[in-house]
């Protein structure tokens, strides 16, 4: 039923071998103390690519050790601001020369599309870099007038040692997003990868050690969240952690880093976005955008527009319309060309999601298309679409993280704006209109922290990225990003002997 005429027959295969597999601790490659390894799968198959190292809290303590020393005693924080940026730029560089290679070692473990990753994914890691080699040497406080003859200078330092956990839905972005305003501001770095997910982030950091940075800075522990993150969450000798992954779990990161010793905390959490599509829209086109904001990346997006309100007077020629969209999906091998969704990240994901889709069909909405898995391996999923969906359902209220758009009906601006805020997530929306005074009041009555008006999913390095409400705390990428690393310092000097 689903379309693979434009794939090639062929799948390329992985252009890419697996050269690390052991924790990146002080610039080498090691063993967990444990000496234990985990594997982590091809989602196509289910088979093994590679048995990793798997850190626990004692890697974690030695991970902190050397991010600690280089920070207190390297030369990271006390290295001119320009050199830190000569070596961002120098990374960059080498992930451009890499480009296919970390692509496809994307696609391996993840099974997003490999066009995707090489196309888009790896280039933005490239730009992020870029932007913020931009950085480093233009983070400066200030003088500010204070009352009494006093000489006031707000100093921005780096924070410290910052702790970073990433999920497996983007592994070399949100690696990029994480490290990239850490080491612009000059802080060190212990980064926790996704246990689904623990190959690309190894690849790339040989780069950055290749591109000159001292041993030590960067350090990278392949392991499971409630072990090595926790461990690195409650740790006494960091100074932050930032967080991305679901909202239940960043309430525990929260809470470990209070009670340990308060280090800053910043989450970037899930979503329920809203798609909001106005009468006055071109219906072709809302269909095509809405498509791509809820399937782009298998709908593994935290910001996924899985809320797909349309106006009632296009709303059966929309639903029908995007049925036509979805059936017309190429799902397959992501390393086929033309493959526009690949398998889900692993079985607890694809167990989830046929989970919700049943909960779908027996809460009363309508299954337009879809509903169960594609083929007999991997963990495919048919794009799946509900019409008729209501905001009580379990469908409209939860992250599902999977190829499942839920079409809701509206009659009214008011109506679809309480609506639409009546989520516990904030993360961000989509507006659909050719009219200015329902564009501007929909992106100010909007309680999120991104919204789109006639596109979706632009992520450019300089556009903060964050949520309201419970979808976290803090903003990723843009100036805002560096508040996340830096600590305010204020020095007071009088001034003797005053002229005034
Ligand atoms: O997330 P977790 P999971 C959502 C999405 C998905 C659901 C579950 O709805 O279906 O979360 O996915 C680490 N202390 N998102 O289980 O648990 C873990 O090892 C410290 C949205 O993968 O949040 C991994 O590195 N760390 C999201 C990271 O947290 C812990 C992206 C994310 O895992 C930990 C991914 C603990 N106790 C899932 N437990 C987004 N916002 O983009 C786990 N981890």
């Amino acid at each position: 039923r689903f379309s693979t005429a434009a794939a090639a027959e062929e799948p390329i295969s992985p252009s890419v071998q697996v050269n690390h597999t052991q924790l990146l601790i002080d610039g080498k490659f090691v063993e967990s103390a444990s000496g234990k390894t985990f594997p982590t799968l091809d989602p196509r198959t289910g088979d093994v690519i590679a048995h990793v190292s798997e850190g626990d809290a004692e890697d974690i303590n030695r991970a902190v050790f050397a991010a600690r020393k280089a920070f207190d005693e390297g030369p990271w924080p006390k290295m001119t601001a320009y050199e830190r940026s000569r070596i961002l730029l120098r990374f960059a560089d080498l992930i451009d020369k890499h480009n296919d290679e970390l692509a496809a070692l994307e696609t391996w473990d993840n099974g997003k599309p490999y066009a995707q990753a090489a196309h888009i994914e790896v280039p933005m890691v490239a730009r992020l870099m870029r932007y913020y080699a931009g950085w480093a040497d233009k983070i400066h406080g200030l003088v500010v007038p204070a009352d009494g003859p006093h000489h006031v200078q707000v100093l921005h330092e780096p924070i410290g040692v910052a702790g970073q956990i990433i999920p497996w839905n983007f592994p070399l972005l949100m690696f990029a997003w994480k490290v990239g305003p850490a080491l612009a501001c000059g802080n060190t770095v212990v980064l926790k990868t996704a246990e689904q997910t623990p190959l690309s982030a190894l690849y790339i950091s040989k780069l950055l050690h290749e591109a000159g940075l001292p041993d030590g800075v960067v350090n990278v522990v392949s392991g499971f969240g409630p072990t090595a993150g926790a461990a690195l969450a409650s740790h006494m000798d960091v100074d932050k952690i930032a967080f991305t992954g679901s909202t239940d779990t960043g309430k525990i990161v929260l809470e470990l880093a209070a009670r340990s010793n308060l280090k800053s905390v910043t989450l970037e959490l899930g979503g329920k976005s809203p798609f909001i599509i106005m009468d006055d829209a071109d219906v072709d086109h809302a269909v095509e955008l809405a498509h791509f904001a809820l399937f782009f990346n298998q709908g593994q997006c935290c910001c996924a527009g899985s809320r797909t309100f349309v106006h009632e007077r296009i709303y059966d020629e929309f639903v029908e319309k995007a049925k036509a969209r979805a059936l017309k999906r190429v799902v397959g091998d992501p390393f086929k060309n033309g493959v526009e969704q690949g398998p889900q990240i692993d079985d607890e994901q694809f167990n989830k999601i046929l989970r919700y889709i049943r909960y779908g069909v027996e809460s009363g909405a309508n299954l337009v298309t879809g509903g169960d898995r594609l083929g007999d391996k991997g963990y495919y999923i048919q794009p799946t679409i509900f019409s008729d969906v209501k905001d009580n359902m379990k469908i409209a209220q939860e992250e599902i993280f999977g190829p499942v758009q839920s079409i809701l009906k509206f009659n009214d601006l008011n109506e679809v704006i309480k609506r639409a805020n009546a989520s516990q997530y904030g993360l961000a929306a989509g507006v659909f209109t050719n009219n200015l005074n329902t564009a501007n009041t929909l992106t100010r009555a909007l309680r999120v922290g991104t919204v789109w008006v006639n596109c979706f999913d632009v992520f450019d390095a300089a556009i903060p990225f964050g949520g309201y409400k419970q979808s976290g705390i803090g903003r990723e990428k843009g100036i805002d990003s560096l508040k996340n690393y830096l600590q305010i310092k204020a020095v007071v000097t009088p001034i003797k002997n005053a002229a005034w």
